[in-house]
């Protein structure tokens, strides 16, 4: 099968054909390219909701309950694990825990994971082309789960159109140094494992830190869970079709929806520049030796590849 056939075939409902194509845009961006171009058309009336907070925060908790409660509402439901290649996986295959779950056996229930081979904005480009797959598929609702530490695994978040971020009453200290990646991505907040001390507490402080910080205008809603007694659950599903019912059902032209287009399109000139450069005929091999020698600058090497163009 190349991956034109299995855009085709999964188009028609062959769910063999949408594992492929999956595969496929997870191992190369051309074929990824192929299938695209040809399920893009399709896709667009799913929910893409990106899961993601620290390790065993409860996401995959969170996401099995989930998958539950859209189940009972009649929808199919797919859900990604991202697996991670940083050191902060506990080395668990995430895709393996989320199988082992309630769900595994529902055939309008699809799960997998996903890794990528390791380049630039990869990670964040399969799952954005995955979940566009599985939407074109027929998947009402689409859930990524991915820890929200390290640069890739935020990009994954930052491309999700609703970011929910899975914390806990003990992840209080952890908040500062998610900061500055992921609690900028994230639309709604969760405040997990409320059966532990401090729930209550860690709630007001994230109401407290959203009225401190200029950055949204709007609350950025706080639902406190206990998702292993599926506790909150509803609440936090109502939260997510706000932020969706939030927008008009056109819109194509909201400022939030155009950045995440901007990004994913940002993404994958990034990479294809950069291959090109790297396969352009003789490589960037030249300037390297121009700079190690000290003839040029690297930042001048720079703009003469450039200027010389990915083909020439
Ligand atoms: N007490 C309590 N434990 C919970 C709750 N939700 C999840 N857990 C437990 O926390 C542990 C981690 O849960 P996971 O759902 O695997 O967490 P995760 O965020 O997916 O973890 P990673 O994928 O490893 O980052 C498990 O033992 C869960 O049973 C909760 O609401 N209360
Ligand atoms: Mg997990």
């Amino acid at each position: 099968v190349t991956p034109a056939e299995a855009a085709e075939r999964l188009l028609q409902g062959d769910l063999r054909a949408l594992s492929r194509a999956i595969t496929f845009l997870e191992n190369e961006p051309a074929a990824a390219a192929s299938i695209l171009r040809r399920i893009y058309p399709t896709a667009g009336s799913a929910q893409v909701i990106g899961i993601t907070g620290p390790p065993g925060a409860g996401k995959s908790t969170l996401v099995d309950r989930l998958i539950t409660l859209y189940r009972e509402r009649g929808l199919q439901v797919a859900a990604i694990a991202v697996d991670p290649s940083s050191p902060f996986s506990g080395g668990a295959i995430l895709g393996d825990r989320i199988r082992m779950m309630r769900s595994a056996d529902d055939p309008k229930v699809f799960i997998r994971s996903m890794a990528t081979r390791g380049w630039l904005g990869g990670l964040g480009r399969a799952t954005a082309d995955a979940a566009d797959v599985l939407d074109a598929y027929g998947y009402d609702v689409i859930l990524i789960e991915t820890i929200g530490v390290g640069q890739d695994e935020i990009e994954v978040a930052r491309l999700a159109p609703v970011t929910v971020l899975v914390l806990t009453p003990a992840s209080g200290d952890e908040v500062q140094a998610l900061k500055a990646g992921i609690m900028e991505v994230a639309n709604i907040f969760v405040v997990n494992k409320s059966d532990s001390p401090g729930a209550d507490r860690f709630v007001s402080f994230l109401q407290q830190l959203f009225t401190l910080t200029d950055a949204p205008a709007q609350a950025l809603p706080v639902v406190k869970t206990e998702a292993v007694r599926g506790e909150g659950v509803e609440a936090v599903a109502e939260a997510v079709e706000e932020r969706f019912r939030s927008q008009p059902s056109d819109a194509s032209f909201l400022p939030w929806q155009r950045r995440k287009v901007e990004r994913r399109l940002q993404l994958i000139l990034q990479d294809g520049l950069l291959r090109q450069l790297y396969t352009r005929p003789g490589g960037i091999e030249p300037w390297v030796e121009r700079v190690l020698s000290r003839e040029i600058d690297p930042y001048t090497a720079a703009e003469e590849v450039l200027a010389a163009g990915v083909t020439g």
